[in-house]
């Protein structure tokens, strides 16, 4: 299960503003008290699993800077620094920089256009990075160099149409299986990996995050807990339904390697 297999994370506490986060539609922004508390448990369930987990300070100016995965990509190899696709959360790079520098021997940069790291789906055999309104072609290109530099194959996915990430539309839940919606299913696009399709009323539940023996998953989307645990996995099911208001789930709340 090597892939599977951390024991260090990073993530960072949530600002204020996260009130004010990115989000598709005009809906009202989740509370800060609700975020902070859905954080640390989630906080906590990363080190039920066993991993080491490093706090980084909240950044006021980015209301969106708690989602630590997208601004960079880690693996026990070294790490990416990406350059996130909206205008308010490129300079998170800036930021996560110094921490990465101290925790990496290898850091590597995106050389040219714009990639998230909700965008990235890291399987046994490729590097999936999907095209989305965050990540573009050079920057799936100059990322996909840069992951060969770290002994990784990256390919370039479609992100479905209306979808923030390809993350937030699919996960691997076992080395063989992805947990995808019926949109992402139909593309055909993961050959090799046996598919496991979120229930048509729970498109938002296909963002899970495998740590270790466990899989987290959002509390508010009963039926795919039930699919997970008939499909003999251990879940963790954890409340993420205010995060949830900004676009966001179970995997972008981290990064992920072992070796820290
Ligand atoms: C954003 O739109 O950037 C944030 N509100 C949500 C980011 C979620 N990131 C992720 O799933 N990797």
């Amino acid at each position: 299960m090597a892939i599977f297999d951390f024991d260090s994370a990073i993530v960072r506490s949530p600002a204020r503003s996260v009130t004010q986060g990115l989000r598709a539609g005009d809906h009202a922004g989740p509370s800060h008290a609700v975020v902070a508390a859905e954080h640390a448990r989630y906080v906590a369930a990363l080190e039920a699993a066993g991993l080491a987990v490093e706090v980084l300070p909240a950044l006021e100016a980015f209301p969106d800077s708690m989602f630590v995965e997208d601004p960079a990509l880690v693996f026990a190899e070294g790490a990416i620094l990406l350059r996130p696709g909206a205008p308010s959360r490129t300079d998170e790079v800036r930021h996560i920089r110094p921490t990465l520098d101290r925790r990496f021997e290898r850091v590597l940069a995106l050389g040219e256009g714009f990639a998230d790291g909700g965008d990235v789906l890291v399987t046994p055999a490729d590097v999936y990075i999907g095209l989305s309104a965050r990540t573009d072609e050079a920057g799936a290109r100059s990322l996909i160099a840069a992951l060969d530099a770290l002994g990784h194959r990256g390919r370039l996915a479609t992100t479905p149409p209306g979808t923030l990430h390809l993350k937030t539309a699919s996960s691997l839940v076992d080395e063989e299986t992805v947990l995808v919606t019926a949109a992402l299913a139909a593309s055909g696009m993961f050959s090799g990996l046996r598919t496991l399709v979120v229930p048509e009323d729970e498109p938002g539940a296909a963002n899970t995050l495998r740590l270790n023996g466990v899989v987290l998953a959002a509390e508010h989307y009963p039926r795919t807990l039930d699919l997970l645990s008939g499909h003999g996995l251990e879940v963790v099911a954890l409340p993420v339904s205010e995060v949830a208001k900004i676009d966001a789930g179970l995997s972008c709340m981290s990064l992920r390697w072992r070796g820290g």
